[in-house]
């Protein structure tokens, strides 16, 4: 699969939210990722989802929504996502994971499953045939601007392993949190695919986006 970049938005320009999303066209980016958090599962409150159907109307681009909440599945239907998108929930965060899974593809969306750094990766054992994508956090979720866990590289690279022994290669490795391009390199060498790109790589002050993201996928 073709390494793809997924920018943070929660990192971007809110007040000038149209600009920031022809600016990451602009910069050529894959997907937009869209952190949603409810105060709950994490300290921390984001985008809602006026928000993301707001963007979903604003762009081609893909959206990639990482839903930082308590029993997502009521959450589903409210946003207006189609079979090119991502919608990523968390295992924690749902006893009932493999339903949700179930029901965000039946409604013909892709479907992802996050992992907290302390979550073991044979979480994903009986539910590959539900996912589209995993999600393995890099930081512990909540916020922008953290640093990545000592673990991070050990465990994409066993991630990688065990969706293959279960015969599962197909299924791209999203991580997220402080991928600056030196830990995006070393993430990409052990397996991730798809990159979030927040503060540490495509939100710096004074720097072109278009030439953050270009210099970040030549070190893919
Ligand atoms: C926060 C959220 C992330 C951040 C992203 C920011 O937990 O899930 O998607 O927006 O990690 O990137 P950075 O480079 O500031 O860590
Ligand atoms: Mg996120």
């Amino acid at each position: 699969m073709k390494k793809l970049l997924s920018a943070s938005v929660m990192c971007a320009d809110l007040l000038n939210i149209e600009k920031s999303v022809k600016e990451l066209e602009r910069a050529g980016i894959d997907l937009l990722h869209l952190d949603v958090m409810d105060g709950s599962f994490v300290p921390n409150i984001t985008l809602g989802f006026d928000m993301i159907n707001a963007i979903k109307g604003m762009t081609d681009i893909p959206l990639d929504v990482h839903m930082m909440v308590n029993t997502p599945a009521q959450f589903i239907d409210m946003m207006n996502l189609g079979k090119d998108d991502y919608l990523c929930i968390h295992y924690e965060g749902d006893i009932h994971a493999q339903r949700t899974l179930a029901k965000i593809k039946d409604k013909g969306i892709k479907a992802g499953l996050a992992l907290n750094p302390q979550t073991p990766v044979n979480c994903y054992e009986h539910l590959v045939d539900y996912l589209d994508m995993a999600l393995i956090m890099t930081v512990s979720p909540g916020f922008a601007g953290q640093k990545i866990f000592a673990g991070a590289k050990e465990k994409v690279a066993k991630t990688r392993a065990f969706l293959d022994s279960l015969g599962r290669p197909d299924i791209p490795i999203e991580v997220d949190g402080n991928i600056s391009p030196a830990n995006g390199a070393m993430l990409s060498k052990v397996g991730a695919e798809i990159f979030v790109l927040g503060t540490s790589s495509l939100f710096i002050k004074d720097k072109d986006m278009k030439e953050s993201a270009e210099s970040f996928r030549a070190i893919l």
